[in-house]
């Protein structure tokens, strides 16, 4: 059976070389920012991965096919066409019915680690939803990565979920959780959660030599690399409380729920703080693209100098 996967002629020469790539993922495009600048975010964070000699793996679902980089034209459909959300569970659904879908971080990780991507760069993880002793909603992305041997560079959970709870499920799944020059968990828009993590590091190429006695060891989970927001940018605390407050409660009105809850909260915390968290969003993003290259590059050159 040939592969149903398709990775992109620059993606597969980097991975034959040896040469680091970075997967980045295209729910965050489709549905985690407004357009027209998630189409500008988009392009952005290719150049930014391109300006290090870092081969960018944007991974989205096309047609049915599971694409693992996109050129300009893919780039620009997972900007502008509605697609559907997808999480590793609708993936054989849309190869079956041919049809389009913007991939989740734990659709994003599990295709990467299909196809030997091991560094990816997100903005923030999905997580244990507040209220899921009750309605279960947990996102797959925290599942999805017990099982994608892949380090997702992320600026933690958003304050919009349970954090302690997200914490405790990862621990549960054996997936480590490792702040980068921090011990504080990142909520995302801003530096520190309240929650503290056990481990932390300094240096991308200490992130590599986890992912090294990760595989020696066979342990097939993903890593959490948790990578705070600089003080200097982190949205204002008084008014993300605020604005947070106003959100559920609106989408309490509005009667949203299960997997409409995450981009109502989302697009209606970016109208809500005429759109200051929309630019701290992107400042997470670039951050986070900019310490997975340095990952993958300590990885390439950690394994052209060991093997
Ligand atoms: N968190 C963010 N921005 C996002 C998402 C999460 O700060 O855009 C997206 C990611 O694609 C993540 C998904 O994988 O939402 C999680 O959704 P759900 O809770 O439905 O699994
Ligand atoms: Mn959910």
């Amino acid at each position: 059976m040939t592969s149903p996967l398709r990775v992109s002629a620059a993606v597969a020469d980097a991975l034959a070389d040896g040469r680091p790539v970075v997967a980045l993922e295209s729910t965050i495009i489709s549905h985690g920012l407004p357009r027209p600048r998630n189409l500008e975010a988009a392009r952005e964070f290719e150049e930014i991965l391109r300006s290090r000699g870092v081969t960018a793996a944007t991974i989205a679902v096309l047609d049915g096919v599971p694409r693992i980089g996109l050129d300009a034209e893919g780039v620009e459909r997972i900007a502008s066409e509605d697609m559907a959300k997808a999480s590793v569970r609708d993936l054989p659904i849309l190869s079956a019915k041919r049809i389009s879908g913007a991939t989740t971080v734990a659709a994003t990780a599990y295709l990467a680690s299909k196809a030997g991507v091991r560094v990816f760069a997100t903005g923030g993880l999905g997580g244990v939803h507040r209220g899921a002793g009750q309605t279960f909603d947990e996102s797959a992305d925290l599942s999805a990565l017990a099982i994608s041997p892949v380090a997702v560079v992320s600026a933690g959970v958003k304050s919009v979920l349970d954090i302690g709870a997200t914490l405790e499920r990862l621990e549960t799944l054996s997936v480590p959780v490792i702040g980068y020059r921090t011990t504080n968990f990142p909520s995302f828009w801003l530096r520190d959660s309240g929650h503290t993590i056990d481990w932390s590091v300094d240096s991308a190429a200490e992130i590599a030599e986890v992912m090294h006695s990760q595989d020696a060891l066979g342990h097939g989970q993903g890593i959490v690399v948790a990578n705070p927001i600089p003080l200097d940018q982190q949205w204002d605390p008084d008014e993300h409380d605020r604005v947070l407050a106003q959100a559920f409660a609106a989408a309490e009105a509005a009667g949203v729920h299960g997997k409409a809850v995450t981009p109502f909260l989302l697009g209606f915390i970016v109208d809500a703080s005429g759109g200051k968290s929309l630019e701290v969003n992107l400042d997470i993003a670039r951050n986070n693209v900019r310490l997975a290259a340095d990952i993958a590059i300590a990885w390439s050159e950690r394994a052209s100098t060991r093997e």
